[in-house]
């Protein structure tokens, strides 16, 4: 805690930030802008952790970015700073516009912000002409008004975060469960005989959940942790206020550690399936759960063939672990009565990553660990609402049932054809077919993939809006015209309204700031949403949609959510008692599937065995101990025992000795792709324990290495964790070398 205490004093001020970080994830407090992890029933007044503490820091700095700051700076010079410094100069204060033409933001009027908005949106050819962004921290109401605005005005074309993020296991577990979304509790997690933790590391991205993991341990849980990296908080945790997490000494956590090489977990899952009918076969009745095979699932014969015929050969070179470690981990399998498998990124930025969950799926479906206490999927979250977003419609590929919901509720036809995603928006601006992007909150320029392109991309636009709190390198990367709209924060007082949000689990709960806005020239989102619709609307009348009201009033705003999205019933009274209510969820509350069999998919996956060419290494792009994505709160990686710089590589000692590379020399990393290749310079290698054949390094300093062409089956996510690259001795320019 000390840590990250010193690190909110400097932005915040003493005061300011015990008064702040007391707030946080309280029942009349704010929701943590940090991630997404639920808070459970007994909330304690310690209820937040480092990573948490820094997320509120960086939003209740002091510091102001004002229009001086843009009078001084040009976006041209803005453009050349790192996402650090940007993310250092403060909260934005009051609406900005760069004209045509002009390197500098200027102070613009926020009606006059609005009405340039409207112009350039009115002047398409098309309503898909336009790209309409969203990042995770996005109310729900403010999602709901956003997505209504955007459809009534004619397209889909809502990317947002979750495209490169949570994607894969949206469409894996929408075919195989018939729900987007994980079905366990945080109860489940404590009445578990085992758990999977997989392609996480919730020490640094999602600390508070190394509480219930040790809350699951206490009560006689095994945990296994499947990763390249012996990441600290998984092998080892200390909990000094029974609260907050710190990684890194104290207890033992994972039971079992399965260091698997990136992109190995399919095939670790399918071999684990297969030992186990072969379990079956041995002592037939004591392995599978035939009741719930015959009645709640689809698909068990085609599944079974596949995985039977699966070669151990394969096995060990996709997964680099000797076949005897994923014998015992199906002891630890055979052994629990209910198993939960959670995963994050480590699982879903693959090509193959919808057929690695689905495999997931396949190894609990087995043994029925799904839709009863104790077991289930639980793909953890990242952003604090990105779920809920979701939920309220912010989707490129909406459903039809949503659709005619939304068409019944405010009388009109929302557009049917599927919009673009975060991939697909980048690809448009760059062919010329989207001429104006808007973003509702993130750093699409910094978080997505092939930064040249990207920026080239951007940079084409006619107009380009970032509703934000802080700047970033979006804001300097910009569109012929640019607009900045300064949001309030979770943290601040919207007058005596308060928004909710949905936490990975499906809890819905109400979020209040507290603090002073950090300029009175902010508006919230709910705000600009529905001032924008106004000005958009007012040529064809806004029959229907009250705008001003849902500005002015949030209950209205929720009353209509809940005759639109299925589970918020008596949404306004629910959502006013304590801790919230939790949204109904078919697979986990009555083991009902409702996939397009009516029961839960085994599918068969043929394995693809990831093969490099001669010396290449597979990269997977990370996060630091000190950085929310693309916000970097410092240059350290504590955990991971790096100080005072970024630009590193981690790579296997192993790795190093045959490329003949020594610790701490300077490398480039050069990724390889039809198209051609693509370098990041100047990478200090790191002697670290990984498995061999991988390497990682942070992103986004490495989005530049990511092809925007190679992405996810089916999901569409770029594959930021498996990248093929090479190691360059670097030459310093103008050296000898
Ligand atoms: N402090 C902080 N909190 C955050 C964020 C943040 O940036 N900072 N970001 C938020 C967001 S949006 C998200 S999505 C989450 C992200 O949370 P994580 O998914 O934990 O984040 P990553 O840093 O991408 O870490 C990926 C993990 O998977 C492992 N891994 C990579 N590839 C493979 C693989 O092929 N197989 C296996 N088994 N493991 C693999 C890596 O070694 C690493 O431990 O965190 C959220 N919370
Ligand atoms: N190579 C590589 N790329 C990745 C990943 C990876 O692992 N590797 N991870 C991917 C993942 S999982 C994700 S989720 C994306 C993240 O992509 P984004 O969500 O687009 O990025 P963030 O860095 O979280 O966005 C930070 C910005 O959000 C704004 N902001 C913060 N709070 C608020 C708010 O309350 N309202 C508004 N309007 N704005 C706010 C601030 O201006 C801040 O600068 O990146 C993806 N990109
Ligand atoms: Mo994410």
């Amino acid at each position: 805690m000390a840590h990250s205490l010193a690190m909110s004093y400097a932005q915040m001020g003493v005061k300011r930030t015990l008064l702040t970080l007391v707030q946080v994830n309280q029942k009349h407090g704010f929701d943590c802008p940090g991630c997404a992890w639920p808070e459970g029933r007994h909330r304690s007044p310690a209820e937040f952790c480092e990573n948490g503490a820094k997320a509120v820091a960086e939003e209740a700095t002091l510091r102001r970015v004002t229009r001086d700051f843009f009078a001084e700076h040009s976006v041209t010079e803005l453009a050349g700073r790192s996402d650090y410094w940007l993310g250092q100069q403060g909260r934005l204060t009051e609406p900005m516009y760069k004209p045509s033409g002009s390197d500098h933001y200027e102070p613009v009027a926020w009606d006059e912000a609005f009405s340039i908005i409207a112009r350039e949106l009115r002047a398409l050819e098309s309503p898909d002409e336009a790209l309409f962004y969203t990042s995770g921290r996005t109310s729900n109401e403010a999602a709901f008004l956003y997505q209504l605005m955007v459809r009534r005005f004619g397209t889909n074309n809502l990317p947002d975060c979750s495209n490169m993020c949570h994607e894969s296991s949206g469409s894996a577990l929408t075919q195989t469960l018939g729900i987007g979304k994980g079905t366990v509790s945080l109860d489940d997690l404590y009445k578990a005989d085992l758990i999977f933790v997989v392609g996480q590391n919730p020490g640094t991205n999602h600390p508070r959940m190394l509480s219930a993991l040790e809350k699951a341990k206490g009560n006689g849980a095994r945990i296994v942790a499947v990763n390249p990296l012996p990441e600290a908080g998984l092998m080892r945790f200390k909990n000094p206020q029974k609260a907050s997490g710190v990684a890194g000494r104290g207890t033992k956590l994972a039971d079992r550690f399965l260091q698997i090489r990136l992109n190995g977990d399919m095939a670790l899952f399918q071999a684990l399936s297969k030992l186990m009918l072969e379990a079956e076969d041995a002592d037939p009745g004591s392995v599978i759960d035939h009741e719930f095979v015959e009645t709640h699932t689809h698909g068990f014969h085609d599944f079974e063939k596949n995985v039977r015929e699966l070669e151990w050969e394969d096995v060990e070179e996709a997964t680099g672990l000797p076949r005897a470690a994923v014998e015992e981990t199906v002891q630890d399998v055979l052994g629990a009565k209910s198993v939960i498998v959670c995963w994050a990124m480590g699982l879903t930025q693959h090509k193959n990553s919808v057929a690695t969950i689905r495999e997931v799926v396949n190894f609990l479906l087995l043994r029925g660990n799904v839709g009863r206490p104790g077991a289930g999927v639980c793909p953890v979250r990242g952003h604090s609402n990105v779920q809920g977003d979701r939920t309220m419609g912010i989707y490129e590929k909406p459903s039809a049932a949503f659709l005619d919901a939304l068409r019944d509720e405010f009388g009109f036809e929302p557009p049917r054809r599927h919009g673009a995603d975060a991939v697909e928006s980048i690809r448009a601006l760059r062919d010329g077919q989207a001429k104006v992007f808007i973003a509702m909150g993130g750093n699409f320029v910094s978080a997505t993939p092939d930064t040249a392109v990207t920026e080239a991309a951007m940079r084409q636009a006619r107009l380009t809006v970032q509703v934000s709190t802080k700047l970033n390198r979006s804001h300097a990367v910009a569109g012929e015209q640019a607009l900045i709209l300064p949001t309030l924060g979770r943290t601040e007082k919207d007058g005596d309204r308060f928004v909710t949000v949905e936490d990975s689990m499906g809890m819905v709960h109400a979020s209040r700031g507290r603090l002073a806005p950090a300029s009175p020239d902010l508006l919230s989102e709910v705000a600009i949403v529905s001032r924008l619709a106004m000005r958009l609307f007012d040529q064809d009348g806004v029959a229907g949609i009250p705008w001003e009201r849902f500005e002015a009033d949030h209950d209205a705003i929720r009353d209509r959510i809940e005759r639109v999205v299925p589970g918020f019933d008596d949404f306004n009274a629910r959502v006013r008692e304590p801790g919230g209510f939790t949204l109904p969820n078919a697979p986990r509350d009555e083991r009902r599937f409702p996939t397009d069999t009516g029961k839960a998919n085994f599918t068969a996956n043929a394995l693809d065995v990831l093969r490099l060419a001669p010396g290449r290494l597979l990269l997977q792009t990370v996060r630091s101990h000190d950085q929310y994505n693309t916000t970097i709160y410092g240059m350290d990686d504590r955990y991971r025992g790096v100080h005072n710089g970024r630009r590193v590589v981690f790579v296997n000692p192993g790795d190093l000795a045959e490329r003949g590379i020594a610790d701490g020399e300077l490398v480039d990393l050069v990724s390889e792709w039809p198209d051609g290749e693509r370098t990041a310079e100047a990478f200090r290698v790191i002697a670290y324990s990984t498995a061999r054949g991988c390497c990682a390094a942070y992103f986004p300093e490495t989005n530049v290495l990511v092809p925007l062409d190679s992405t996810a089956d089916t999901s569409n996510t770029p594959t930021s964790k498996s990248v093929v690259v090479r190691l360059e001795r670097h030459v310093a320019a103008g050296g000898a070398g």
